[in-house]
């Protein structure tokens, strides 16, 4: 949906690339792209408007494109995976997957000719990529253990494929929601142990009672960028959980997003633009006000409580599911990377001996539930364990890491690389009495969340014996679950290569650890 043009206001740059072009055009155009092949298409079509379809064009790897999907409540079947498996097989090494922070997938080593067969493929298994990136609401999260948590609240999976229905237009592409001022992050929890990150989400939902009717209270506003990090603010709200309800206010929300990023500025100034500004510039009854008056009704206010009382999970290993006799079985992805090989073997260990389901976290890790009491022992002796252990080690349990620099041009750091080393040297050092844990993210738009992390970790160029060299800004305290907060910076830099000394001591100090005696 084009904006329309007002004199007034002084667009910003990519606010002109969207007024000149919709995103979502370039998918009819995308097979005469092909024709003129990708090194002679458009520049603001290459690099910006093929992210409304999710493929990214990839500075540090031209000609090999990245494509990130929509996973809604990261949960994928059997043939799905397989799929993406097959997808990134023909690319041989150069073909990768990573699980992201948002419980999604990107696949990477993409051949820009093949893009058409792989929508193909995607469509044929139930999947998208569409407005996956840019100005449009990103991959839709919930507990990956929806459904089959004892201690579950609302199941919220058919609730959310709904809203991604609504909001993508059945996965085929919805201009009426892909030209929002900025992205915008959803996250609906239906557990008691917020294991998403409501707080950072621009719109998130949390299980609340209200005259004992389950419903959920509305938070706002959470957001984290290269300026700043803003922990969500209550709506004042509570919407029952009833899929129509959460669909028509949510996209009540976007509208109103939508519609009022001209006149209130969001399109001036892209570092203003998330949904927060809208909610402090307004205020929280002014901003209710005009999501009730799209809506066409008013909203129940918000229950004095919510029902989140439980630390996060990490979801690793084995756990009893609320249907008598089976589990889900949590396996630790290293820094969420994948090979077309992992994938498979991922596959076939929820064929055989789950129901055909694999779920991901935000913590980049994969569940495989339903496996009967009786296959555990079975399960846990299969060779993929080895790599994707169900009882890492204390630092490397507990990892997140961005894309980094293999990948992505804003990085200042290999993150993925480096946060499995440290933790590793780490982990082998130290006994670690408590989880910590840490986040890697490669600069400061913080995808890697470092805000959140017991300890964050974030790309920087430090100097050190007068040279420039790469190193991280530190971060600690943030809190994520029931009481979660955000941590705050407390290193301007470190020297990647002084780092393991560092966090020994701070782990040392600050977590309880102890040095390993000596082999
Ligand atoms: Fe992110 C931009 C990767 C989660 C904040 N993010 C990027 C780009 C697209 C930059 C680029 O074009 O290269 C990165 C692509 C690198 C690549 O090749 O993978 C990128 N972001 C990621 C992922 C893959 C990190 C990961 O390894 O998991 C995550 C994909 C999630 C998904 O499936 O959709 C990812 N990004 C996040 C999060 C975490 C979250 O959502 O909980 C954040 C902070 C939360 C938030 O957005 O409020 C995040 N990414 C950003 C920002 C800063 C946004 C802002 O308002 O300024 C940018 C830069 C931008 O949008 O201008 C960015
Ligand atoms: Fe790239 Fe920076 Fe995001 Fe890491 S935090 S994926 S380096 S944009």
């Amino acid at each position: 949906m084009a904006v329309e043009a007002n004199p007034s206001v002084k667009l910003n740059k990519i606010e002109k690339v969207k007024a000149e072009k919709d995103g979502l055009a370039v998918k009819a155009e995308l097979d005469q792209f092909i024709e003129q092949g990708w090194e002679n298409i458009d520049k603001s079509d290459l690099e910006l408007r093929l992210k409304w379809l999710g493929v990214f064009f990839r500075p540090v790897t031209p000609g090999q494109f990245m494509l990130r999907l929509r996973v809604p409540h990261g949960c994928l079947n059997v043939e799905q995976l397989t799929a993406l498996a097959e997808i990134i097989q023909q690319y041989g090494d150069e073909g990768t997957g990573d699980i992201t922070t948002r419980q999604n997938i990107q696949l990477r080593g993409i051949r820009f000719e093949d893009i058409p067969t792989i929508f193909k493929t995607l469509q044929r298994v139930g999947l998208t990529s569409v407005q996956s990136g840019m100005d449009n609401v990103r991959n839709l999260t919930g507990s990956p253990v929806a459904g089959v948590d004892p201690d579950e609240l609302i199941d919220t999976r058919e609730m959310m494929q709904k809203l991604q229905d609504a909001i993508t237009g059945n996965g085929e592409g919805n201009p009426r929601f892909a030209n929002l001022p900025r992205k915008l992050n959803i996250a609906i929890e239906g557990a008691r142990d917020n294991s998403i990150h409501a707080e950072i989400n621009d719109i998130a939902l949390l299980p609340a009672y209200k005259d004992e009717i389950l419903g959920f209270n509305v938070v706002v506003g959470g957001y984290i960028s290269a300026q700043r990090a803003a922990m969500s603010v209550p709506m004042g709200v509570w919407v029952p959980a009833e899929d129509q309800a959460v669909v028509d206010l949510c996209c009540a929300i976007l509208s109103v997003y939508r519609d009022n990023g001209l006149t209130e500025g969001l399109r001036e100034n892209r570092a203003k633009a998330r949904l927060m500004w809208l909610v402090e510039g307004w205020g929280e009854a002014k901003f209710r006000e005009e999501v009730e008056k799209e809506l066409g009704y008013g909203l129940a206010d918000a229950a004095p409580t919510d029902e989140v009382s439980q630390d996060k999970k990490d979801h690793l290993g084995v756990h009893p599911q609320k249907q008598a006799g089976f589990n889900y079985i949590g396996l630790h992805i290293p820094a969420g990377r994948l090979d077309a090989d992992l994938m498979f073997e991922l596959a076939r260990l929820a064929d055989v001996y789950g129901n055909g389901e694999i779920r991901l976290t935000v913590e980049q890790n994969a569940i495989i539930p339903f496996v009967p009491d009786d296959r555990v022992e079975a399960f846990l002796s299969e060779p993929l364990l080895e790599t994707c252990s169900v009882a890492p080690a204390t630092l490397s349990r507990s990892l997140v890491s961005c894309t980094g620099k293999a990948y992505c041009n804003f990085a200042m750091i290999d993150t993925k690389a480096q946060a499995l080393a440290v933790a590793a040297q780490l982990d082998a050092e130290l006994d670690i009495p408590q989880r910590v844990r840490m986040h890697w993210t490669g600069c400061p738009n913080s995808c890697g969340q470092a805000q959140a992390g017991d300890i964050g970790l974030m790309g920087a160029k430090v100097r050190k014996d007068g040279k420039m060299v790469e190193g991280v800004k530190i971060f600690t305290g943030g809190q994520v679950g029931h009481h979660s907060k955000l941590g705050e910076l407390v290193n301007k830099g470190v020297a990647c290569e002084d780092l393991p000394d560092l966090l020994r001591q701070m782990l040392i100090d600050d977590f309880g650890a102890t040095l390993k005696p000596a082999i």
